[in-house]
């Protein structure tokens, strides 16, 4: 059975959040999500997400078509967690375009078009406006 592995902080988690892990789990029969660590958004972004890296975490574990959930510590244990999950496809968000392409020997590489005009960023601008 095919294993799909993708990536995320899924910070204030909307719609083009859910549809990506939807999209995702159609390339196999079972999805892995990582969801990255509020350190790993500290030292990357510089900042912390709103929500904790547990309330983000429950909340993926929760959508229907996620099977596994794990904590993303760095970015460059992709090829690590894809082999401990024994990943056929990873898949991710094409603001991820190219990025990823050095794991093609590892599994299958899948970018996925976003969902336009959504992001946590701007679900916080438009709260605060
Ligand atoms: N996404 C999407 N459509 C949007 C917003 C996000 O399809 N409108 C997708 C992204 O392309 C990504 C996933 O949702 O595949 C999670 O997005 P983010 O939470 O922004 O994750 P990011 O911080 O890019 O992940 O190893 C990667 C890291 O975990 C960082």
């Amino acid at each position: 059975s095919r294993v799909v592995i993708t990536f995320g902080t899924f910070d204030v988690f909307h719609v083009g959040h859910l549809r990506i892990l939807q999209r995702a789990a159609a390339h196999g029969d079972s999805l892995v999500v990582g969801v990255s660590t509020d350190q790993l958004n500290h030292s990357k972004k510089g900042r912390y997400p709103v929500y904790t890296q547990q309330e983000r975490a429950e909340i993926v574990a929760a959508i229907k078509c996620v099977d596994t959930v794990f904590y993303e510590e760095s970015l460059d244990l992709k090829g690590d967690y894809i082999t401990r999950y024994a990943a056929n496809v990873l898949v991710m968000g094409d603001d991820w375009h190219g990025k990823f392409d050095h794991f093609a020997g590892q599994c299958e590489v899948v970018y996925l078009p976003r969902t336009p005009a959504i992001s946590t960023t701007e679900v916080i601008e438009k709260i605060r406006y």
